[in-house]
């Protein structure tokens, strides 16, 4: 449905249109790896399923490689979005599981544009002091529409119009800010569903009361498709093509040195490599 509604689009649009797209998607892709040739900024994001450990991962590197930059999620503009009603209506995390068919597209416009924001933020002197800069998210533009938005979709809760109008969006702000947006570089963490849903359960999120292990199977099998599969919309191969590390995290690295230190080198040598 992700590729039918997407090519609707490309179509409305013309041929000439589409070819032209496409190439400069390419050309903006070729920019953002011949600038990190250059020794500039490294950009990642670290994907996965809800309470895989993405967070705790990038408190690990953090610890390690301390001269990197870190933007977490901001989930905090989730939870407290725009109202200032004491009823709890500005919790925006809270209204989308509570009621997700009335509040999945106002979410992903919230989610979008302050991911955009955060994966186009200019680079603090402190980082442009460095000889190799390198900062790492908690997700990014591409995970909020191939993950997130294509399931709420398929789920039901964005309806045709909606999620016709999100990929028109997202389309044209990925064309508008898509060199300063790209990523160099993708670690995927690696959880089954099963521990997800037992992690999501240990971390007790208020939010996240009524998430089912369900869900988390089926954001599961979209990260599959996205990151590992590669089975997504054409016309956004070279996102499929972004250096890729999949990371096992099965088992706990939280308190465990050993498995922490074996994420830490496979993550340095992956870096190193971009
Ligand atoms: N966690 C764990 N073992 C690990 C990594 C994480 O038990 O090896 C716990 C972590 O303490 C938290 C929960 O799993 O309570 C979810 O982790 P996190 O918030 O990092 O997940 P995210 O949603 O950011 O992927
Ligand atoms: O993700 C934080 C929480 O936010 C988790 O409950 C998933 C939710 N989330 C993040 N992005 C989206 C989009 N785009 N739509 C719907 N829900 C979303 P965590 O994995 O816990 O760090
Ligand atoms: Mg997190």
């Amino acid at each position: 449905a992700d590729v039918k509604l997407f090519c609707t689009f490309i179509y409305k649009e013309g041929k000439k249109q589409e070819s032209s797209m496409a190439g400069k998607f390419v050309k903006l892709q070729h920019a953002a790896h011949s600038s990190t040739c250059a020794g500039k900024i490294k950009k990642l994001s670290v994907e996965g399923n809800i309470a895989v450990g993405k967070s705790s991962l990038l408190k690990l590197l953090g610890n390690v490689f301390q001269e990197w930059s870190f933007v977490g999620e901001p989930l905090k503009k989730w939870q407290h979005a725009y109202s200032s009603s004491s009823h709890g209506m500005d919790n925006l995390l809270q209204l989308l599981y509570d009621n997700p068919t009335r509040w999945s597209y106002t979410f992903q416009t919230l989610s979008c544009m302050t991911r955009f924001k955060t994966q186009i933020d200019p680079l603090s002197e402190e980082l442009l002091k460095q000889k190799q800069p390198v900062r790492v998210f908690e997700r990014s533009v591409y995970s909020d529409r191939f993950v997130f938005a294509k399931t709420l979709f398929e789920l039901g809760h964005l309806n045709e119009m909606e999620w016709s109008m999100y990929q028109e969006w997202h389309t044209f702000l990925l064309q508008e800010f898509g060199e300063r947006a790209a990523l160099d570089g993708i670690l995927y963490l690696h959880a089954t569903p099963k521990k997800c849903f037992q992690r999501l359960q240990k971390r007790a999120r208020k939010e996240e009361e009524r998430v089912t292990q369900q869900y988390l199977e089926k954001l599961h099998d979209q990260h599959e498709d996205w990151l590992r599969k590669k089975n997504i919309d054409v016309h956004f191969t070279q996102i499929c093509n972004i250096p890729l590390l999949i990371l096992d995290v099965e088992e706990d690295f939280e308190d465990n040195p050993l498995v922490s230190q074996h994420l830490i080198n496979k993550v340095k040598e992956f870096v190193v490599s971009l």
